[in-house]
């Protein structure tokens, strides 16, 4: 029998320093301990212990010349952490925050994720602490070159493929496979999230955005309700936002904020025009990582330094980085009368957040299945690789919203509870670890 708080115990001994994975760790495992401590397979084959060990780390050095002609030193990483269901999967992220801990929580989270979406993937991250804020383009060029030249040797198309992720878009992805390209010669797809002149997929920018809101659509039918006419609150303003933005406007939703690290963004107009989601992009491109200029382009309020969880809406969608949205801000939401909580960042609510919403009975999806939609059409953008051809926009839509309805479709059968309440948190749990700790049983240690 495993006990929940002396596993985490000596998981936090055995990896000292790592609050993130560990906390990672604990999200999932309060969700499956019922169902491990009930299945003597996976006791017998020593499934949570083999589960939370990654399979690998790689932690190597970068070093690049700035536009100073100064040289410059980062740390670069890539975790693969599980390969039971395919190869490694999972997007590379260069920000400031990165650590080593970030990232295995993040893989973590990929194993679960990528088994929600269906398709044959594995649970991988990678990245650096180099923050692209304020660089120019050609410093971003030399640092992704410099990072692929060391993260090449550990990739291939049936083992381990990389996407974007905070601070790696379309530009950085381009930059990196061209690289490996360089030194490979290879065209094989390795990332994700390629330009669609060399093997990207029609919708992968979108896909994240739109996923989170097909999902949530699907909440809402499941509970007798619609997105039409609802004011909703996001936060971020890169490619997930964008994508969230456009797919609530049209499924006749108002987002009425926006967010980054100076503040946020109150536009009870509606952020819903396809100037204003131009913008955003235009924002992104800049590397200034501030809102601010949007609101004086558009009439908008600006609130510096704050968070958009205080204003009243029917729905939050976290959308930018972990640990967004705390127990405070959950009161805040709750107080206010919010109905639905969509967690598309990776990890967006504290475990107090969550804690607040799941006992104020608020329907609460969390990310792993929430966010789905990138790596599902990742996926997709692999197999018409594989395949030398591409599909259509309509043929990637389609697929990806019926990969989000199976989701939704899997939290409801683990998740609906006696008084027919959905824990979406438990349900994607659960569905998620079942398939990865079945394949580990049958493909042995
Ligand atoms: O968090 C995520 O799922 C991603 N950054 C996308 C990963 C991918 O391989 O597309």
């Amino acid at each position: 029998m495993y006990e929940l708080d002396s596993f985490i115990n000596t998981l936090s001994q055995k990896n000292p320093g790592e609050s993130e994975f560990i906390e990672s760790v604990r999200e999932v495992l309060s969700s499956v301990m019922d169902t491990v401590n009930d299945n003597p397979l996976y006791i017998k084959n020593r499934i949570l212990e083999r589960i939370t060990e990654p399979d690998r780390v790689y932690s190597f050095k970068v070093e690049w010349e700035n536009d100073e002609h100064e040289i410059e030193v980062n740390r670069g990483y890539r975790v693969q952490f599980n390969n039971a269901l395919g190869p490694y999967k999972g997007g590379l992220r260069f920000h400031s925050s990165v650590t080593l801990s970030s990232l295995k929580f993040l893989a973590f989270e990929q194993i679960f994720k990528n088994s929600l979406t269906g398709l044959p993937m594995g649970g991988g991250k990678g990245g650096s602490d180099f923050s692209p804020k304020g660089k120019s383009d050609n410093e971003i060029l030399r640092f992704c070159r410099s990072y692929m030249t060391e993260l090449q040797k550990y990739l291939g198309p049936d083992t381990d493929v990389p996407a974007g992720d905070i601070g790696v878009g379309g530009r950085e992805i381009g930059y990196l496979y061209g690289q490996y390209k360089r030194i490979r010669g290879e065209n094989t797809g390795v990332l994700t999230g390629k330009g669609l002149e060399f093997g990207g997929s029609l919708i992968r920018p979108e896909a994240t955005g739109f996923g989170t809101m097909y999902f949530a659509s699907e909440m809402l039918k499941a509970h007798s309700d619609s997105m039409e006419g609802k004011r909703i609150a996001i936060s971020g303003f890169g490619n997930v936002a964008w994508g969230a933005v456009m797919k609530a406007s049209q499924m006749g939703a108002r987002v009425i904020t926006i967010s980054g690290p100076d503040g946020y963004i109150l536009d009870e107009k509606g952020i819903n025009t396809p100037e204003k989601w131009s913008y955003m992009l235009y924002l992104r491109s800049t590397n200034n990582d501030v809102v601010e200029p949007y609101a004086k382009k558009f009439g908008a309020t600006f609130v510096a330094g704050r968070k958009p969880w205080e204003v009243p809406v029917d729905m939050a969608f976290p959308c930018a980085i972990q640990n967004e949205l705390d127990e405070s801000d959950a009161k805040n939401l709750i107080s206010n009368g919010v109905k639905y909580v969509v967690e598309t960042s990776n990890m967006g609510l504290t475990r107090g957040a969550y804690e607040a919403f799941i006992n104020a009975r608020i329907p609460t999806a969390p990310g792993k299945a929430a966010n789905a939609g990138g790596v599902a059409v990742s996926g997709l953008e692999m197999s018409q690789n594989a395949m030398h051809l591409k599909w259509s926009k309509e043929e990637v839509d389609q697929r990806l919203r019926t990969i989000m309805e199976g989701i939704h479709a899997s939290c409801i059968k683990e998740g609906l509870e006696s008084d027919g309440y959905v824990n979406y948190q438990k349900g994607a749990n659960i569905s998620g670890f079942k398939k990865v700790a079945d394949a580990m049983c049958q493909l042995g240690y």
